[in-house]
């Protein structure tokens, strides 16, 4: 498509019946576009790399749900399974052994994990995660980091990055000051904040709860020796370590962020890519941790749809697929080449760019300056990511509508796909500069 030629008639009726029945027409708030000036295409259907709005444009995808598609769309072996699970019932209010399949294929691949719980989002992970925390220690005190977003449980919701800072939210009304109180706020990849907060609060603090690498402040990845001193600081005061790896979780490596980094967590959140793009979210890590967590001991968590059929059997085929660490290498390849072609195009137009790039998630900040917290990515030109934006919908490439997301590549990128990719941005960047 060439700019401004997408139809998007059918896309703004139905945004307007939307809005009519839900807040801002939307059932997560980054989606009503609010950031970049327009209004959103309303999805009809998405296949591999692409989805196609109601008008019939079509897009390559690089939002992918938000991390879950790693495969891509309907990849067929998760819609077949889907299909063969739905005709066995779609929920039973009891164990099922698919449940203990994808339990174990986790385990299996997470060592840190010795048992976990399924629930049905990440937010409902890293929420149950810091209950477990806080009962483990007998401490009030959390401790997370500007940008970080692990979820909108009230605690969580202090200085988080994705939407909150998309929209420049501040913390959200309806969460208690007593609330926040009890969650402290250091600067990511910043070692001397933690160090002084652990200084001043010492036996306070119940679990350092962090992204290791950041995908909601944009892509920011936390630096090796910062992980390593939050892994010494949390042992040294007896306070829980927390790896937030919704994202990152088999999106890095099958084994997530905590194997490329050698760091073992007490507990860990996951959700996304574990279900294959059906609600799903899990928590866990060691044994004697997690023997606190209801019927074992007295910590209560509970759900009527966790760990459901479709969820797991979507997972476990999505897992499955991932075993095979030639896709992580594809991953890697077309990430890289994607990478240096967004890179090369905005210095032949001469945007000042800066590209934060772990694995198959990556981020062009709009700026002259490394990204490597809140404040740096916030200093962002983001008139200019949203005008990039807008060109690229037009170029047919659905990207996140805010700087302050992420880019995901998926094994149904084909080589093709990034090459358009390129040659929009090419003419979208000068057309910008
Ligand atoms: P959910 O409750 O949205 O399933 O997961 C919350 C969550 C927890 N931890 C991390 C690291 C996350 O990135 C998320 C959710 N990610 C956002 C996108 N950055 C979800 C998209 C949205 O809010 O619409």
């Amino acid at each position: 498509m060439t700019e401004g030629a997408r139809k998007t008639k059918r896309s703004r009726d139905l945004f307007a019946r939307a809005q009519r029945v839900m807040p801002g027409g939307v059932s997560s708030p980054v989606r009503a576009y609010r950031a970049v000036g327009i209004e959103p295409p309303i999805i009809s259907f998405g296949s591999g790399a692409q989805v196609v709005d109601v008008d019939g444009n079509q897009y390559i995808d690089y939002v992918c749900a938000y991390g879950p598609l790693i495969l891509g769309h309907a990849y067929p072996a998760v819609a077949d399974v889907l299909a063969a699970a739905a005709s066995r019932g779609t929920a039973y209010g009891a164990t099922s052994e698919l449940e203990i399949e994808l339990a174990s294929v986790i385990e299996e691949a997470f060592p840190s994990i010795e048992l976990l719980r399924f629930v049905n989002s990440g937010t409902e992970a890293t929420m149950s995660a810091l209950r477990l925390a806080r009962a483990y220690t007998g401490r009030s005190k959390i401790l997370k980091f500007e940008g970080g977003y692990h979820g909108h449980a009230d605690g969580l919701l202090v200085q988080a990055g994705s939407g909150q800072a998309t929209l420049s939210l501040p913390d959200s009304p309806g969460v208690p000051a007593s609330f926040a109180a009890e969650t402290l706020v250091a600067a990511y990849n910043d070692v001397s904040a933690v160090e002084a907060l652990f200084e001043a609060c010492r036996e306070q603090i119940a679990a350092v709860i962090v992204e290791p690498v950041a995908g909601n402040m944009g892509v920011v990845p936390g630096s090796p020796s910062f992980l390593e001193r939050l892994r010494e600081l949390t042992s040294q005061y007896r306070a829980l370590l927390i790896f937030d790896e919704v994202i990152t979780g088999f999106r890095l490596c099958y084994g997530g962020a905590q194997t490329l980094l050698g760091i073992e967590p007490d507990l860990t959140c996951l959700g996304k890519i574990i279900g294959g793009g059906l609600p799903v979210g899990a928590y866990g890590g060691r044994r004697e941790i997690m023997e606190l967590v209801a019927p074992l001991g007295p910590v209560y968590q509970a759900g009527t749809l966790s760990g459901n059929p479709l969820a797991m059997a979507a997972g476990i085929v999505t897992l499955k697929a991932m075993e095979d660490r030639s896709v992580y290498e594809q991953l890697e390849v077309k990430s890289i080449y994607l990478e240096d072609g967004l890179r090369r195009a905005a210095g032949e137009a001469e945007v000042p760019v800066r590209i934060n790039r772990a694995g198959s998630m990556l981020t062009m900040f709009f700026t002259n300056e490394d990204v490597t917290d809140l404040s740096m990515a916030k200093r962002c030109d983001t008139g200019r990511y949203a005008a990039y934006f807008r060109s690229m919908l037009d170029h047919g490439i659905f990207l996140a509508p805010s700087q302050f997301e992420a880019m995901f590549v998926s094994a149904a990128h084909g080589d093709a796909d990034v090459e358009a990719t390129i040659r929009a941005a090419e003419q979208t960047l000068s057309s910008i500069r």
